[in-house]
């Protein structure tokens, strides 16, 4: 049998001990990301030239305008964690804090866009372990969902581009028509959504078969070099009874069209379809997209596009 005596002195260290492991239980409840992760005062970046900690760079104001990176905190660091240790979530896009202020990408995270989300592997910290004063005391990630960083503005660089529509083949059978509208490139980039370029057609069973038509276009708009964070288009699609339709989206850099998206069948309204991401150096943006209409009686196909947007900084 164990006997514990306790006697006064012991009686008060057990007391300390209780205090202390209830305040830690609460302090876990209640998820204060100083206890389980680091203050701003303990993250270190490299912002628009400078070394310092990130809590620095928000005293300083380093993020209340246009903001650039572009390299990696020089000084040492004794307790806490380099910007590329802290993961994040902007518009999407899971990387180094770092890593976001390099890209551009957290100048122009417009609030409500980057969740809590950070994958399954990671090295240091996430954004939500990190605390940070801006507008109030709150986790890293908060302020980044909330907007704090937003200070770049965002350039839709297709508006002043150059813009060409082609058309990629189509057919139909008896009785069926295709026609291409491709001569009017400028309507795919003048900032409105009332006039479109692409493809009208019209399958027909008046020959006892099954009819069907299919067209393809591309609608391509080159531009001067910028860092894109986001594409946009615009686009309707009609086509029922067995419609199929493919819409692909490409960004040119490195020297070649490179494919950012990939998307099924679109049949219905006007509606904007967005891609975010982070890519450098892109001079041009390329939406092609494929019609398909089959139809057991006579049908009209349409697939038009209103506008491409490609936003991002310069
Ligand atoms: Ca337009």
């Amino acid at each position: 049998m164990v006997t514990i005596n306790f006697q006064k002195k012991n009686l008060w260290f057990l007391l300390v001990f209780v205090i202390f492991l209830v305040g830690s239980v609460l302090a876990w409840i209640s998820g204060d990301p100083s206890l389980n992760g680091h203050t701003g005062d303990e993250v270190f970046i490299y912002i628009n030239g400078n070394s310092k900690s990130l809590q620095s760079a928000v005293d300083d104001g380093d993020f209340s305008g246009s903001f650039t990176g572009g390299g990696s905190y020089s000084g040492d660091v004794f307790l806490g964690q380099l910007g590329e240790e802290v993961i994040v979530n902007v518009a999407g896009s899971v990387k180094s804090f770092q890593e976001a202020i390099n890209d551009g990408s957290l100048c122009v995270a417009v609030s409500g866009i980057s969740p809590a989300n950070f994958g399954t592997s990671i090295y240091g910290h996430s954004g939500d372990e990190i605390e940070v004063i801006t507008a109030e005391v709150k986790d890293l990630q908060t302020a980044i969902n909330d907007g704090d960083f937003y200070g770049c503005e965002e350039i839709n660089f297709a508006l002043s581009g150059t813009p060409v529509v082609n058309s990629l083949g189509g057919d139909t059978n008896t009785g069926g028509s295709i026609s291409f509208f491709t001569s009017n490139p400028e309507r795919i980039n003048d900032g409105f959504t009332s006039e479109w370029q692409g493809i009208s057609g019209f399958a027909s069973n008046s020959q006892g078969f099954g009819g069907w038509v299919w067209g393809v276009y591309e609608a391509i708009i080159m531009f001067s070099s910028a860092e894109i964070n986001r594409v946009e288009y615009v686009r309707y699609g009609y086509g029922p009874l067995g419609a199929t339709e493919y819409e692909r989206v490409y960004l040119y850099y490195n020297g070649q069209w490179n494919q950012i998206y990939s998307g099924g069948f679109y049949d219905g309204p006007m509606a904007t379809n967005t891609i975010s991401g982070s890519w450098t150096g892109v001079t041009g943006v390329k939406v092609e997209i494929r019609g398909e209409a089959g139809t057991v009686t006579t049908v009209n196909l349409h697939s038009y596009l209103y506008e491409i947007r490609a936003w991002g900084t310069a």
